[in-house]
């Protein structure tokens, strides 16, 4: 069953020429190292703020601490690298402050998934309208490739010389949990699927979730990079699944780790009221007194 499009979430174009990737392209030359996931993820960005046609100053990108979190720098939207494991809080409150903004939020697994991680099901709950992307590499790339909450049992790192003893956090299944109305992971080897995933979370009128298995080429298992990652990839359109299924979702999200699903897990076809719409509202209400 294929999704209804949603087109009330303000994205409609409102520049009068038609953006280039250029339009959203900083002076700021990356330095991730040669080879990064994250140089996809950004390429996939800018494709995707393309597609939907808002211009660079409607847009805010607000991000934690960490390689990943670079990402705001390498755009001419407007930026705020916050402390680690702050993007969304800051997020939400520019959102609150400028509903008119089209809010975008990354970070690491690291950020979002450990120091940040007691935020996420507030943030969910709360349904704000906007855009979590997390660039999932399973190791904390800037401080030098300790263990990650997403690093798999038994992995090597350098804080874990003999082997990872904790499960890892399954983000997919944790945000599907938590009630997150739009679920999707992907990966920049496959960037076409990529853009359109991010694109479609853009779209969704409300807390919107991308986890992007970015691989970290310096510190990362050598054996989760993107050639492999290629070779494993199954899309989830391709299997026939249906993104409106929650209960589906959530059982394929726990293949985490083990098998790799791309693409949308969960939409919900009737998104629910956001929490800026019910500012907006109540904020009439008590004018029209
Ligand atoms: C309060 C605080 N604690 C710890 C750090 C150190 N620190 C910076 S980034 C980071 C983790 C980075 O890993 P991740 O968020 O997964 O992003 P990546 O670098 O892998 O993209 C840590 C522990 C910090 N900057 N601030
Ligand atoms: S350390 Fe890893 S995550 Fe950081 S820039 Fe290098 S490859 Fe990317």
């Amino acid at each position: 069953m294929s999704v209804p499009s949603t087109t009330d979430c303000g994205c409609a174009p409102s520049a009068a020429a038609p953006l280039t990737i250029k339009d959203f392209r900083s002076d700021l030359k990356p330095i991730w190292c040669p080879g990064c996931g994250d140089y996809g993820v950004v390429t996939a960005l800018y494709r995707a703020l393309v597609n939907i046609g808002r211009p660079a100053h409607e847009v805010a990108f607000i991000s934690g601490i960490g390689c990943s979190s670079r990402i705001p720098g390498y755009t001419t939207a407007y930026g705020f690298n916050t402390v680690h494991g702050r993007a969304l809080p800051v997020a939400q409150g520019i959102k609150m402050a400028n509903p008119d903004l089209l809010v975008l939020v990354a970070g690491g697994d690291g950020d979002g998934f450990s120091i940040g991680g007691g935020h996420v099901p507030h943030a969910i709950r709360r349904n704000l309208d906007l855009t979590y992307i997390v660039m999932d590499n399973h190791i904390y790339g800037l401080t030098k490739g300790q263990m990650s909450p997403t690093t798999p049992r038994g992995a090597k790192t350098n804080s874990t010389t003999y082997g990872s003893l904790e499960e890892p956090v399954n983000p997919l299944l944790y945000v599907l949990a938590y009630g997150a109305g739009f679920v999707a992971q992907g990966l920049p080897a496959d960037m076409e699927g990529l853009t359109k995933m991010i694109e479609a979370a853009i779209r969704y009128p409300g807390f919107s979730f991308v986890n992007i298995q970015s691989p970290c080429v310096t510190f990362g298992d050598p054996n989760d990079q993107m050639k492999v990652q290629k070779a494993k990839m199954k899309k989830l359109a391709d299997l026939g699944h249906d993104p409106t299924n929650r209960l589906r979702a959530m059982d394929l999200a726990q293949a985490y780790g083990t098998e790799l699903y791309t693409g949308i897990f969960y939409q919900n076809p009737t998104p629910p009221e956001t929490y800026d719409q019910m500012i907006r509202a109540r904020q009439a209400e008590l004018q029209a007194k």
